[in-house]
């Protein structure tokens, strides 16, 4: 793959569609767009212009607007087209081919943005952030990745770093100047500094558990004896029949999983098979799954029959059910009861409601988005900073570093040896927002994206 090739792809979906988008990026811009629009003056930059698209044999394929990017003035830094002709397959495939005539090759998926990295105009955390924005499903992620775009990984490594220089540059001083007349090398400065810093890396690293909250969702797992009507409630939540609901306790045996979105938060609902001591091998082994799954979700809909006895919860599992991730939904308050559930689960809060009636269907909702809003305490403004899988490892080589320089400081190692953990901890911090030498490394990161971006 040559990084001078011109490349060529069509940014939207595939199908018809009133309008769809062809971008290049490439020194091959220049020409073709003077030879496709039959223009002999070039277009004026970063302006819309409706032009024909002529083909290499001279025959008019489709009209639409152009846009030309010069060089050093693009989303890739090089000279770059976009071409917005009618969303209709057939003149999509005859454009596409036209082009790679005329020497352009199809882009890989997220080529545009590996370009504009590795030309300068994005770290390689802005660069993730692209394809997240894309690929968001909710406010909160959507907010996440605009930020993130905007830079705010990118900074907060900077401002670690700076932080890391000041430690490095007193440490330093001596390492440089042993015979100056420089003051008392105190070790309660670069020490207090490092832990304060070693705490800010925490941090950052605690927020990857919102990863796979802003990717799959919130996973909330629906649990309760059989009958109690948890096939019923996903019903609701989702607003339609996604699961079979009967009066025949063990109908559900396998996972059903639907999403819907709780104003902010996209949440993943998982229907599972009912929880008691079954005689049948199949419910039994559906059972085991439910255990195994409660132990991974982040949320908990623990669904009670209001009118009958509390169900005793397996002791697996009863630890994990706390206030801030767990709501007990008190069912079928419309049939009489002579029993209580105020001591069932009695830490978290309960709600009432009808699944048959469609009583406390509202305050159930508000109840689990209250909860996820606090419970999960998601970072906000300023602190909206998630940082992913790649970013983590990074941060934590980093953090090693840290420790290490810290450790030889107490020791009263020689200051040239914490120096050189200090400015391995400085190579974490560059890693997150791009030094990568890697080329396999890239490859695996940019296969993620949507071609044509
Ligand atoms: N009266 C009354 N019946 C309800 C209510 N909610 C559900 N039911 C009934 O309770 C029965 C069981 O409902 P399901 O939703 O299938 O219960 P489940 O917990 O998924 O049961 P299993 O999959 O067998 O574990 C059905 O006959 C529902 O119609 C309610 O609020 N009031
Ligand atoms: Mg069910």
């Amino acid at each position: 793959m040559l990084a001078t090739d011109t490349i060529v792809a069509l940014s939207t979906p595939v199908g018809e569609s009133a309008l769809a988008m062809i971008r290049l990026s490439g020194s091959l811009c220049p020409e073709i767009e003077k030879a496709i629009s039959g223009r002999k003056k070039a277009l004026v930059s970063r302006q819309a212009t409706l032009c024909k698209y002529i083909d290499i044999n001279g025959l008019e394929l489709d009209s639409g607007v152009f846009i030309a990017y010069p060089e050093n003035g693009s989303f890739t830094n090089e000279a770059m087209l976009e071409i917005m002709p009618h969303g209709n397959p057939l003149i999509i495939q005859k454009l596409l081919e036209d082009l790679i005539a005329r020497g352009c090759r199809m882009a890989e998926p997220g080529e545009f943005t590996r370009r504009a990295f590795l030309n300068g105009k994005l770290d390689l955390s802005q660069a993730e952030a692209v394809a997240d924005i894309i690929h968001a499903r909710s406010n909160f992620s959507l907010e996440v990745a605009r930020r993130q775009l905007n830079g705010s990984i990118g900074h907060k490594m900077s401002e670690l770093t700076d932080r890391l220089l000041g430690i490095l540059a007193e440490l330093e001083a001596y390492i440089d100047f042993p015979e100056e007349d420089l003051p008392e090398a105190s070790d309660a400065g670069p020490m207090h500094d490092l832990n304060h810093l070693i705490e800010a890396v925490d941090s950052l690293i605690e927020t990857n558990h919102y990863s796979a909250l802003l990717q799959e969702g919130i996973k909330t797992v629906i649990i309760g004896a059989p009958n109690a009507g948890k096939s019923s409630l996903i019903n609701t939540l989702v607003g339609s029949q996604r699961a079979i609901v009967s009066d025949i306790p063990g109908t559900t045996r396998d996972f059903i999983t639907s999403y819907i979105m709780l104003k902010d938060y996209r949440v993943e609902i998982i229907d599972t098979a009912g929880l008691h001591t079954a005689q049948d091998a199949i419910e039994q082994q559906g059972i085991e799954k439910t255990l195994e799954l409660v132990q991974n979700a982040d949320f908990y809909l623990v669904i009670v029959d209001h009118s009958q006895p509390s169900p005793s919860l397996p002791d697996s599992i009863q630890s994990v059910f706390k206030k801030k991730n767990t709501l007990v939904i008190e069912n079928k308050i419309d049939l009489k009861s002579e029993h209580s559930q105020k001591d069932f689960l009695s830490g978290c809060s309960h709600c009432p409601i009808s699944l048959k009636t469609n009583i406390g269907i509202d305050a159930l909702k508000s109840a689990m988005h209250g909860l996820i809003d606090q419970g999960m305490a998601l970072p906000k403004g300023n602190d909206a900073i998630v940082l992913n899988a790649r970013h983590t490892v990074a941060l934590k080589q980093a953090r090693e570093s840290l420790i290490k320089a810290l450790e030889a400081i107490d020791k009263q190692e020689l200051s040239e040896l914490v120096a050189v953990e200090l400015r391995s901890a400085i190579e974490g911090f560059s890693q997150v927002v791009g030094k990568i030498d890697n080329e396999a490394m890239l490859d695996k990161l940019f296969q993620k994206f949507c071609i044509g971006k």
